[in-house]
């Protein structure tokens, strides 16, 4: 099978039959682009390169021939560490300027001045107060309680602090682990800052002492940024509960006019969702020949929608170009993060309209229309009112969706979860201990056109099920085992039989959707509970994570706050560390030591699979499990 065959790029049927039609009509995808980069640079690939300063570039001979230092005398192990830990630090800050950005909403619905936005689930707003430290009768109502809660976090972003505010939820093991080695998160900015002045030329020039620092600069994403993300988004959004939906481009709707959110932050999408459901825009899309008006999601910004309102995802990272290619996309609506350049051009093609929305993210060919929190709501309408005017411009011979919908049960916020097990972690518990399920294991992270896509995921959850390890999901991996059916609870036959029983038990699937990348901390969360119940440390859990297809900075801090916080983490593509045997050992053996934990790279999802089920094993038989 050759490169270009649509069969060769993705195991889905939607994205091969729109592969293969956008051949027909000489579109470019990603796919396309990937492959005229090929052969990659060697020297990137292993992390030999370094572009820090001007005296370089600079590259090490990997072969030993040629140079062994750069200009300034850095060697492989530093020009290597120095250029994972900017990944980090780039992952760190995307995901914690998307909380930062929900704290300003939550500020300003404090003050009055977010009139579209509202305090969607007070009984959360009211536990985080508390979990805190602020006293909620010193707050007259529950707006100025809002507001406080806004400020102290986001005090965490500074530098005022010895640690982040959930630094609380660790369990004590762990804690005194990273005092011990000196990375308690402090600030979230102040780890990121700290980042980037290491790596500066002549800073921190020891790559042990950089890659330390690299995981403190993750943990403050983890327990930081990204978990004041999902957390303040519960506040204003509602903390999510199971809800059914359905996935892939026959979401779509052939007679509505649809519109696709796309992105991560759900500040927009959830302001275009309640616009949709306006009577007088409906009335309008009538008068304009549609049935209704449908919204889509893709990406996180689709997680986020789907996890809270049961909005239909269309698709993951490498679908975004099929999705306009079906030519019945009247409006992409784009926040930040995943947002491919390409797809200003691509929508050019058709009659989409591209719009973004956010101050910090701009792409060629899209429409700028900026979303603020004061004008937020009259935006939106303003935004769906335009899209459904676009509808009688879509053409109709054009329009190509090729699939009908499968459907999924989405939804499981840590929360969810406890209460599906009438509000304790016992049932899960003693379903650990009885071996009906083996262990848990994260399966989350993007596409990337270098695997064949959703292949790794589904192949790895697929097995892992079938070993009685009960598979949580996030992000773009979510999206693929919902297409492949495994979101569904007659998933459970494909389930061992332990875990089979387990999810029909307490109806379940076995492969269960806690959210986009920001909501990867309820996995985090949920494990700190679990090590708390049994009084043990994360690292002694029959548990593990995986990102069979990641591509981004994003994935690499997710993937460095797993291992710190003791979570064996499998990766599916290799990151660019491979020049420096020094890194590549410590990071998937020394760490053991150091965090008890540590990466893996496994391309084949099936090896993957064997080294996850032998983890999950000796995990189990440490703590004395049969
Ligand atoms: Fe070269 Fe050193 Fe400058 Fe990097 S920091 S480009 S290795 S001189
Ligand atoms: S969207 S970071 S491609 S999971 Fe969160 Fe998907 Fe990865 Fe983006």
């Amino acid at each position: 099978m050759g490169l270009k065959e649509p069969a060769s790029r993705t195991i889905t049927e939607d994205g091969r039959l729109m592969l293969a039609r956008m051949a027909k009509e000489g579109i470019e995808t990603a796919w396309d682009r990937y492959e005229a980069q090929l052969p990659h640079c060697g020297f990137c690939e292993l992390g030999l390169s370094c572009r820090n300063c001007v005296m370089g570039p600079c590259r090490i001979d990997p072969f030993g021939e040629g140079a062994q230092k750069g200009v300034c005398g850095a060697d492989a192990d530093i020009i290597v560490a120095r250029n994972l830990c900017r990944m980090i630090a780039a992952g760190a800050a995307s995901h914690s300027d998307h909380g930062r950005d929900l704290l300003e909403i939550l500020k300003a619905v404090s003050e009055g001045k977010a009139p579209g936005y509202t305090i969607r689930d007070e009984a959360k707003l009211r536990r985080l107060a508390a979990e805190l430290g602020i006293n909620a009768d010193d707050h007259g109502d529950l707006l100025s309680l809002a507001g406080a809660v806004a400020e102290r976090l986001e005090e965490d972003f500074g530098t005022r602090k010895k640690a982040v505010s959930f630094v609380k939820r660790v369990p004590e093991k762990r804690l005194a682990l990273w005092q011990k080695l000196n990375i308690v998160p402090r600030g979230i900015d102040r780890e990121v800052v700290e980042m980037m002045h290491r790596t500066h030329m002549g800073v921190d020039n020891d790559w042990k002492s950089l890659l330390l620092h690299g995981l403190r600069t993750a943990l403050a994403d983890g327990w930081g940024g990204s978990m004041i993300a999902t957390e303040i988004s519960d506040v204003l959004f509602g903390v999510p509960k199971p809800v059914e939906s359905s996935v892939n481009l026959g979401v779509l709707k052939k007679d509505q006019v649809n519109i696709v959110l796309h992105g991560h932050n759900p500040l927009v999408s959830e302001m275009i969702a309640q616009a949709s459901q306006d009577e007088s825009l409906l009335e309008l899309a009538r008068k304009k020949g549609a049935s209704g008006i449908n919204l889509a999601g893709l990406c996180c910004t689709g997680n986020e929608i789907l996890m809270r309102r049961g909005i239909p995802m269309a698709g993951n990272h490498l679908m975004t170009e099929l999705v306009l290619a079906t030519g019945a996309v009247e409006m992409m609506i784009v926040d930040y993060q995943c947002i491919m350049p390409a797809l200003g051009d691509l929508a050019r093609c058709y009659h989409t309209r591209m719009i973004s929305t956010s101050e910090k993210a701009r792409f060629p060919h899209m429409e700028h229309r900026e979303f603020h929190p004061e004008g937020a709501r009259e935006l939106a309408y303003q935004l769906v009112k335009e899209a459904v005017e676009n509808f009688p411009n879509r053409i109709a011979e054009r329009v190509y969706i090729p699939v009908e919908p499968v459907k999924i049960i989405s939804g499981f916020s840590v929360e969810a979860l406890l209460e599906a097990m009438g509000n304790s972690l016992d049932p899960l518990l003693d379903a650990v201990k009885n071996g009906l399920i083996k262990g848990a294991v994260g399966v989350v992270g993007c596409n990337n056109p270098r695997i064949r896509h959703d292949f790794g995921h589904v192949t790895l959850t697929g097995r892992l099920i079938a070993n009685d390890i009960l598979v949580v999901d996030t992000g773009c991996a979510a999206v693929a085992h919902g297409k492949a059916g495994l979101k569904q609870l007659k998933a459970a036959e494909k389930a061992g039989p332990g875990l089979r029983k387990v999810c029909e038990t307490l109806s379940i699937p076995p492969v269960l959707h806690v959210g986009s990348c920001v909501d990867n901390i309820r996995i985090l969360v949920l494990a700190a509970a679990l090590a708390n119940s049994l009084g043990v440390d994360i690292s002694d859990l029959p548990i593990a994570a995986a990102a069979p297809e990641w591509y981004s900075e994003k994935a690499v801090a997710i993937a460095c706050y797993a291992v710190a916080s003791g979570i064996y983490t499998v990766l599916g593509v290799t990151p660019p560390i491979m020049g420096s045997r020094n890194i590549v050992g410590l990071l998937t053996s020394g760490l053991k030591e150091v965090v008890g934990a540590t990466f893996a790279v496994e391309s084949d999802p099936e090896r993957a699979a064997d080294l996850i089920i032998a983890h999950v094993n000796s995990k189990r038989k440490a703590l004395g499990l049969s």
